[in-house]
């Protein structure tokens, strides 16, 4: 059998964890391929909502295996947390929940460099979460890092105390302040806590259930216009969050991957700092913020909104090989008279292109819009594709067309019963 993959095509936050769960039962094994604690995926069921950061959003399913691949960053004390939160759950890790003995272990000083390294960047700051990751992705590329197999080894200690040596030099040079005692304590009883789960060559693992003919559904975290390589660098992520890095995050081939579902919401946002080309400054970037919710899952850091920004979308589906698009938080719009889509850009030297410029942060990027008439009325109890405004199918058809892919999603809510299948 073939993966499917799942991405968010914008700045994160696009709706992911509500996908995954609505996807869910549809797969045996669930993945997380890249980020770590940085991602904040929100599910709400039952009444109840429930942010997951490094665990893969199918852990509340009974039958669905959920896989921690090599290509995560995990923090031991956010994992121990998380794992206490879902208590009340009664869910069976030992049977549901495997890591990677060979993703990256985020140190404490890991983290105190994160906020060194932003600190020092005055008013050039990444708007970085600060859970340690760049730091962490920086000593996996410069082979120092430790991975989640090295704590088994009574050598960990060692090899430990070697690198946060190396890491406090760097925090002296940037004369940051720390109490490292307290964080220390808190990192060794995490890590005997995680010594007590599955720590599995996963890679193994998901290939041998994908020849075994079982379906294997990768999580993407953050969004494709974070990706280090393809998004507005340097205000990004450190991971690969395209298709791309599926393979390498989970040791998976290329051509096993078949489907790959873009989400993405019927606006933008993006959390942090860096260029936002269609940003609102206005009521209605307001209107959204307060509608939407649009509050960082992890930080609580307050989104930044704006119009949905096509010439970026067209980009990332075809970085990524989308497949099928679903959209989000239409809802969101209902209020609104006129809803615009950028549909391409005027850069600072008069050029118009509908492609993602080299230089979108140097570059004073104006958006061109095309305007929409909105639905102006509540989506509450529709059901049924046929049975959204026409305004909204309208939109929906636009996109579409200037994407080439089509969208087999509408979300109109939150809760997974708020989903509408073409
Ligand atoms: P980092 O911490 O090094 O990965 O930060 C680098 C940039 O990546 C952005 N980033 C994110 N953007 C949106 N959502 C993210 N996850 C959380 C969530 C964010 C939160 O799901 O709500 O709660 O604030 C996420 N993670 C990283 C970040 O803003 C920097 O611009
Ligand atoms: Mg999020």
């Amino acid at each position: 059998m073939n993966m499917d993959v799942l991405l968010g095509l914008q700045w994160g936050d696009e709706g992911k964890g509500k996908v995954v769960d609505v996807l869910a039962p549809k797969y045996d094994t669930v993945a997380r391929f890249q980020g770590g604690p940085n991602a904040g995926h929100t599910l709400e069921f039952d009444g109840i909502k429930h942010v997951l950061h490094q665990i893969p959003s199918g852990i509340f399913r009974e039958n669905i295996k959920n896989v921690i691949g090599n290509g995560v960053v995990l923090d031991p004390v956010i994992f121990k947390k998380e794992i206490e939160k879902l208590e009340p759950f009664n869910i069976d890790f030992k049977k549901n929940l495997f890591i990677s003995n060979k993703a990256q272990l985020i140190l404490p000083t890991h983290r105190l460099l994160d906020a060194a390294y932003e600190n020092s960047k005055g008013n050039k700051k990444i708007g970085s979460t600060l859970k340690g990751i760049g730091p962490t992705y920086q000593d996996k590329i410069a082979r120092l890092g430790l991975r989640v197999g090295d704590i088994l080894s009574d050598k960990f200690k060692e090899k430990y105390n070697e690198l946060r040596n190396q890491h406090l030099a760097i925090l002296d040079f940037y004369k940051h302040e720390y109490d490292l005692a307290p964080l220390e304590e808190d990192f060794f009883n995490a890590v005997e806590f995680l010594k007590t789960f599955n720590l599995a060559n996963s890679e193994y693992l998901i290939n041998k259930e994908l020849q075994n003919d079982r379906s294997v559904l990768a999580e993407g975290a953050q969004g494709s216009l974070l990706d280090v390589d393809f998004g507005s660098y340097p205000f990004v992520t450190s991971s690969n969050t395209t298709t791309a890095g599926v393979c390498t995050g989970l040791g998976v081939a290329p051509n096993r991957i078949e489907r790959v579902f873009g989400i993405f919401k019927a606006y933008c946002t993006r959390v942090g700092s860096g260029p936002f080309p269609t940003e609102l400054f206005d009521d209605s970037g307001k209107e959204m913020a307060k509608i939407g919710n649009e509050f960082g899952a992890t930080t609580g850091r307050p989104r930044r909104c704006g119009w949905l920004d096509l010439p970026a979308l067209k980009y990332v589906v075809m970085i990524n090989g989308v497949t099928e698009l679903f959209m989000m938080k239409s809802d969101v719009l209902s209020t609104f008279e006129t809803i615009k889509a950028c549909t391409h850009y005027r850069l600072s030297d008069g050029t118009v292109t509908d492609e993602f410029p080299y230089d979108i942060v140097e570059n004073d990027v104006e958006p061109i819009y095309k305007g929409f008439k909105g639905w102006d009325s509540s989506l509450d109890g529709i059901s049924s594709f046929e049975g959204l405004p026409k305004e909204l199918t309208d939109y929906i058809a636009f996109i579409e067309e200037y994407l080439g892919v089509p969208i087999n999603m509408v979300s109109i809510g939150p809760d997974r019963k708020q989903t509408i299948l073409k």
